[in-house]
């Protein structure tokens, strides 16, 4: 199968693609070239119509590299590189409901995730995603060029840890490792390792300050870069069905989960892919 085989919808002018003829499950090497390089352009692809057991989603996440385990979620007890996504009737708070870039907070950042829809609800629930290369490329070459020197710091101990975000909340008690810390520095604009794009590399959830800069002065430029990150022609919105896969890159979206449909249960299995360190 070539890239020409493929059968593309673009899910916005500069973010996410949805693929319809293929079969993960079986996919050849040549298509899962093809599928790796539409991501890494479109930064998420949606794949329809798929019948992944548990056993053919990790053997499929083998094939891109290495699985990295994601210290907070809760796993699947049978499969640890299963990390579970779920909201069940009675709770109100979701993983992942606000903008945000998986794993930004490591030293060698998550490459991407893929995530299987298990258990959807009756309607909502939808993921959207937005392009941080868009999001680059609307800033004027002035300011590209000052954010070229500027390093930002990440953690996620505000987020997962014993005082943080989800502590306080009814998933706090599923979450695991609130006492693991992490700090990770990354440039503020990445070159992207397969693509060989710039993309902008900060985020709301887990980026807490520019290196070198007062809080106040962080909060100031960040909040600026958030809102030319999310301009509606950069943001794919995914609509999952019954037997919808998506696979993104962490390096190219952010990404935000809906949290609009309470009093029923949506399951998601993420199997995370291990990144490298960005430059
Ligand atoms: O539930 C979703 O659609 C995505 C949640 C999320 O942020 C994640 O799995 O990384
Ligand atoms: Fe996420």
């Amino acid at each position: 199968m070539t890239a020409q085989t493929l059968s593309i919808r673009p899910l916005s002018d500069s973010c996410g693609a949805e693929v319809t003829d293929i079969d993960l499950a079986r996919i050849s090497d040549t298509g899962l070239s093809d599928i790796r390089r539409l991501v890494a352009e479109r930064g998420v692809v949606v794949v329809r119509d798929q019948d992944l057991s548990p056993q053919q989603h990790i053997a499929f996440a083998r094939r891109w590299g290495e699985i990295d385990y994601n210290r907070f979620f809760p796993i699947d007890p049978q499969y640890p590189e299963i990390a579970l996504v779920q909201k069940d009737e009675a709770q109100t708070t979701n993983i992942g409901g606000g903008w945000h870039t998986d794993h930004s907070y490591d030293v060698e950042p998550a490459m991407g995730s893929i995530l299987v829809a298990r258990e959807l609800p009756p309607s909502g629930g939808d993921t959207l995603f937005s392009s941080m290369y868009a999001a680059w490329d609307s800033l004027s070459d002035g300011l590209k060029a000052t954010l070229s020197a500027l390093r930002a710091v990440h953690t996620s101990d505000h987020i997962y840890g014993p005082d943080g975000v989800f502590a306080k909340t009814d998933i706090g008690a599923t979450l695991r490792g609130q006492d693991a810390h992490t700090h990770a520095v990354h440039p503020v604009a990445i070159t992207h390792p397969d693509s060989g794009r710039k993309a902008l590399f900060v985020n709301p959830a887990f980026t807490i300050g520019i290196e070198g800069w007062t809080r106040e002065e962080s909060q100031a430029l960040l909040q600026y870069l958030y809102s030319r990150a999310i301009q509606p022609q950069n943001v794919a919105r995914v609509e999952w069905r019954p037997g919808s896969v998506a696979i993104w890159d962490n390096r190219a979206t952010w990404h935000m989960a809906k949290n609009d449909y309470h009093g029923h249960r949506r399951v998601m299995h993420r199997i995370t892919l291990a990144g490298s360190p960005l430059h």
